[in-house]
Parts: structure tokens; C-alpha cells; sequence
């Protein structure tokens, strides 16, 4: 980290031709820098309306808003421009700010300033990219609670509990005399509470994965089954190529739909087969598909219902986790059915029928993964956090089994402590704040 207190300056939009352009300035020249450029006396708390002046020269006509500490973002006096979106005008007023002594800011660098000036702990700074990132109007709304405090105020009940009874435990044994030990059955309920919660949050992670990272889901067969057909019918577009030759599909295609608040990323395969006569690039294509089908949240499983289930479906089933989430489909439906699986769905992408029954379905395997639905989001780093966390407990309650010496067990109970404060931000270090404001954007 550079300096805490020197002055930075980026642009908050993008570079690109738009309507408008802001530039952000924050520290302690804010004020004098603008006091430099603008070509009126502003007012703090104010709307002002003026030009930025490099010398005798307009460079723009702006709207220049004065935030005075700590009423900010980052709690520093902080200047507001409202350009028109020229990224040429943008860049100009960038390097007159610069040349008057600010420096460009870092990523995330004015987030980061918000979390060290106290403003918004590391979840809420954390919920500020995720708000920025979402890809659903769901994941939106999770990451804006996390911005109010919601995650913060869950790990905060989980760190009292902690807490409250490690200050039990450290008064006995400093102030034997005066303080009774605490009972076993004491610490025992208060560390059972906190894993409970902790595992509660935890139950949930993989929604919020979900919520986050979006659902894999494969359109798998052989070839020529319909899986391009099928694929264009859930898209209502005709995005794969169809045709009657099988192998018409040789490399995997994908695109992202919103189910229920979910990104979805349907991915329609290579038709698997084993036979000696395929090219090389069919080959590949196939070990990508198995690949795919493999690695997909969920699998789409089809075979032609007129047909029934030859030998060479059910060795492409047999590829397949059958504890993963799978939907087996049973295609062209128009041709008439011979054979079916127990819960298949039948479709037919000639006459569409059956396909709003299959994204029924889709959308009940999607809320089973989404089933544990919590008022908040967690990402990677907080559910590492968490984990860890959980293990200490889950150590101090081993020792309090077997009595061993509060001294010990309180060890583990700090901890717990800490690895929880790492979530909110109040025990970190510099790598790990440069570990998450670098994923930020310039600008925020
Ligand atoms: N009658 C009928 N024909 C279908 C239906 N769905 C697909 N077809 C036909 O089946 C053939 C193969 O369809 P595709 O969607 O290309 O099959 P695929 O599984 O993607 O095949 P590969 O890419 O070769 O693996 C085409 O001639 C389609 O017109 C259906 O519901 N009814
Ligand atoms: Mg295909």
C-alpha cells in the first residue's frame, strides 16, 4: 500500500465514447486540486455547475460534486466530476489532476481506503465487487444485503457467543480466587451453538456457489439423438447447426440463460460414439463432450424414444455420477415411442412438445441446489474462513469432553476468534487485503 493519505484520482467509468464520464478524487489535495481546475469558487454539499480550466483553456463543461470528510465513500475529502464521456477529455483532466500532485488510484483502491477508514467492513467491501459482477438480478440483490450488513451481522452473533464465554474463561484463570471455573457444560453449549451456525452458513455454501458462479448444465448422447435441436428449442434460437448427418456437432457450443435468478450455461456436446471410422477432430471432440458431461451440475440425458435404448446409450450413461443431478430425455416424441426410462420426459423439437415440461424440471433440479436460500451470499475466501473456524471448535469441544485445562481450550477458542475476524476484516493483513482489492476494478 502506498501512502494512506496522499491524494488518488481515476476514472470511475469506463473509457470508452458514453454520455457522461466521472473522475473521482480522493484525499487530502482533493479540495486544493479542484480549487486549482474548476473555474468558480464550489461549495461543499453542493451541485456546482462549471468548466475544468487547465491554464486559460476550457477543457470541459462539468458538474463538480464536493464530498468533505468523512461523509464519503472513502471517508476522505473527496471530489466528484461529471465529464461528458469523451475518453480524450477524461484523459486530459486525469493528467492535469495528476500534474497538480494526485496519483492514479490502485484497484479497488478506493474501496480498500472505505475499509481502512472504517466505513464498510471487508464483507461489505467484498459485496461491492460482487454487486458490480452479478449476473442475476438474485445474486444482485444477496450481494446488496451483504452491502447492508447482513453477512457481517450473522459472523457478528457467531464471534459474541465466542467471545462471551473466552472472557469467562480468562477471568477464572486470571482471578482464580475471586472467579469460579467455568462449568464444562457452560463452554460445551456455548461452542455446540456457534458450530451450529457455522454449519448452518456452511449448509449453505454451495447456493451461494451457485448464485455466484452460475449452473453447468450438458446436453449428452450420441449423435444424432437432437441435442443441437433440443439446445436451440430451451434458447428459442437457432444457434447450433442441425442436420441428419451424425457427428454434425464436432465442438462443444454454450450460452447462458437466467432460470429462476440462476445463470445457467447450457452446453450442447459432441454426439458420443466409439467407432473406429471417426477423424481425428471428431475424436477430440468427443473426449471434450465426456469431459463436459462429467464436469456439468447437471446432465440432460438423451436417446431417441422411437428407437429405444441401444447398447451405445447406456455406455454413455454409465460415464455419468448417477448421484449428480440427471434428466433423462427421450427425443422426437412426433416418430412415436417404443421404449422409456422410469421419469424420462419425452420432447420433440419438431412440434415442441413436452419442452416446457423439461424446463420444469430444470428449474426443480436448480432449486434443490438453491433449496438452503439465505439472506446473504458467502464467497470462497469467507467459506475457507468459516471452515477453519469450525475446525478449532470443533477441537475445543474434543477438549472439553475429556476436561482438559480451560487454558488449552481457550487456545483454540482464539482461534476460531480469529479466523471469524478475517471474514469482517477486523484481524487482516496486507496480503490479504492486496489479495482482494486486486481483483477489483480501476475506478472503485
Ligand atoms: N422428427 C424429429 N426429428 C428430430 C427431432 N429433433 C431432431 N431431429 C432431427 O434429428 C437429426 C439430428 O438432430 P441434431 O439436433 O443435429 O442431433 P445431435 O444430437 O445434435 O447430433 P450430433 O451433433 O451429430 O451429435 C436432424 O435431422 C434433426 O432434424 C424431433 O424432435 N423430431
Ligand atoms: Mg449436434
Amino acid at each position: 500500500m502506498k501512502n494512506l493519505f496522499d491524494t488518488i484520482v481515476a476514472p470511475v467509468t469506463p473509457l470508452t465514447y458514453s454520455g457522461v464520464g466521472i473522475i473521482r478524487i480522493s484525499g487530502d489535495k482533493s479540495f486544493e486540486i479542484a480549487e486549482k481546475i474548476f473555474s468558480r469558487k464550489f461549495e461543499i454539499g453542493r451541485i456546482n455547475h462549471g468548466w475544468i480550466m487547465r491554464d486559460d483553456k476550457k477543457l470541459d463543461e462539468v458538474i463538480l460534486l464536493p464530498f468533505q470528510n468523512p461523509k464519503s465513500y472513502t471517508g476522505e475529502d473527496t471530489i466528484e466530476i461529471q465529464t461528458h464521456g469523451s475518453p480524450i477529455i477524461i484523459k486530459e483532466i486525469l493528467n492535469l489532476v495528476m500534474s497538480l500532485g494526485a496519483r492514479m488510484a490502485e484497484r479497488g483502491e478506493f474501496t480498500k481506503r472505505a475499509f481502512l477508514n472504517h466505513k464498510i467492513d471487508l464483507t461489505e467491501a467484498e459485496a461491492v465487487m460482487d454487486l458490480i459482477c452479478s449476473k442475476t438480478a438474485k445474486t444482485a440483490e444477496k450481494s446488496l444485503n451483504n452491502l447492508e450488513g447482513a453477512l457481517r451481522a450473522e459472523i457478528e452473533k457467531i464471534r459474541e457467543i465466542l467471545k462471551e464465554i473466552l472472557a469467562r474463561i480468562i477471568a477464572s484463570l486470571d482471578f482464580p480466587e475471586d472467579v469460579a471455573e467455568v462449568e464444562y457444560s457452560d463452554i460445551e453449549s456455548a461452542l455446540i451453538s456457534a458450530k451450529e451456525k457455522i454449519e448452518n452458513i456452511l449448509a449453505s455454501a454451495s447456493s451461494h456457489n451457485i448464485l455466484r458462479e452460475g449452473i453447468k448444465i450438458a446436453i449428452t448422447g450420441r449423435p444424432n439423438v437432437g441435442k443441437s435441436s433440443l439446445f436451440n428449442a430451451l434458447l428459442s434460437l437457432d444457434r447450433a447447426i442441425v442436420t441428419d448427418i451424425a457427428g454434425t456437432t464436432r465442438d462443444s457450443i454454450q450460452e447462458t440463460v437466467e432460470l429462476d435468478g440462476i445463470c445457467a450455461t447450457l452446453i450442447d456436446t459432441a454426439g458420443i460414439r466409439q467407432d473406429e471410422s471417426i477423424d481425428k477432430v471428431e475424436k477430440i471432440g468427443i473426449e471434450h463432450s465426456i469431459n463436459i458431461a462429467q464436469n456439468a451440475d447437471i446432465n440432460l440425458l438423451l436417446y431417441e424414444g422411437h428407437i429405444g435404448i441401444t447398447e451405445a446409450d447406456n455406455e454413455i450413461f454409465e460415464l455419468i455420477d448417477k448421484e449428480k443431478p440427471m434428466i433423462y430425455v427421450s427425443t422426437k416424441a412426433d416418430l412415436g415411442t417404443c421404449e422409456n426410462i422410469a421419469g424420462a420426459i419425452q420432447i420433440s423439437t419438431k412440434d415442441m412438445s413436452g419442452i416446457n415440461e423439461l424446463k420444469q424440471e430444470i428449474k426443480n433440479k436448480i432449486s434443490a441446489f438453491n433449496a438452503l436460500e439465505t439472506e446473504f451470499i458467502t464467497n470462497q475466501r469467507q467459506q475457507e474462513c468459516l471452515k477453519k473456524s469450525l475446525e478449532n471448535i470443533n477441537r475445543a469441544l474434543e477438549a472439553v469432553k475429556v476436561e482438559e485445562l480451560q487454558d488449552l481450550i481457550s487456545i483454540d477458542i482464539k482461534t476460531a476468534l480469529l479466523v471469524l475476524g478475517e471474514i469482517t476484516g477486523e484481524v487482516v493483513t496486507d496480503e490479504l487485503l492486496n489479495n482482494i482489492f486486486e481483483s477489483f476494478c480501476i475506478g472503485k
